[in-house]
């Protein structure tokens, strides 16, 4: 077994005093830091915007933060303008240990594509490339935590079980937004797909 640590979106934004705060987000970067010596691997994801995104509701006339819209690819929820590329809110939260990252992938900077899952864009055809670098780590097993329990760590964790590996998501290292009982339905979702919820 070869096991990576994939932690997902970790950024001032989605922490207090951010664009998109998941509340108490901030929380669980010191658990995160004392586990990462424990991997094999270590990867870092990172949302990261072109501003004018189209995941974003500024984008849109009329369209108002958390209202769902739909998209070629279909339905996708309106944030409010978050991890624009290079801004302070896309930096990585000041007291995570990006020093043990192996790798740092970027996802969402296609224009008008949202990317929640670290492994395929919200098509969930377009790859990132973090399954490539994984099968040539020859990593079999992840275990994930982070941003937001419900959105990018439930399609990072579902892809990944449904691409083969052994998902384990560590809850207790993970902090949710909880939109209209998104929370709820994404530990079904994880459950069904065969990720191990600890
Ligand atoms: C996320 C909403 C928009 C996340 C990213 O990291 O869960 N959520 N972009
Ligand atoms: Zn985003």
């Amino acid at each position: 077994m070869t096991h990576a640590l994939i932690v997902i979106d970790v950024q001032n934004d989605f922490c207090p005093g951010g664009a998109l705060a998941v509340p108490e987000g901030d929380s669980i970067v010191p658990g995160i830091n004392a586990i990462m010596d424990g991997f094999d691997a270590v990867v870092l994801t990172q949302d990261w915007h072109p501003a004018g995104h189209s995941s974003f509701a500024s984008s849109h006339t009329g369209g108002a933060p958390f209202d769902t819209i739909n998209m070629a690819y279909g339905p996708q929820v309106l944030w409010p303008d978050h991890c624009v590329q290079g801004s302070p809110g896309a930096a990585f939260h000041p007291a995570l240990n990006t020093d043990r990252a192996d790798l740092i992938i970027r996802k969402g900077f296609n224009p008008a594509i949202d990317s929640y899952s670290a492994f395929f864009e919200n098509d969930h055809q377009t790859p990132t490339g973090l399954h490539g670098y994984l099968k040539t780590r020859a990593i079999d097993t992840l275990t994930m935590v982070g941003l937001a329990t419900d959105f990018c760590v439930n399609f990072s964790a579902v892809d990944a079980a449904r691409l083969g590996y052994a998902v384990r998501v560590e809850s207790t290292l993970c902090r949710a937004i909880d939109l209209d009982g998104s929370l709820e339905a994404a530990l079904q979702g994880m459950a069904q797909a065969g990720v191990t919820l600890a």
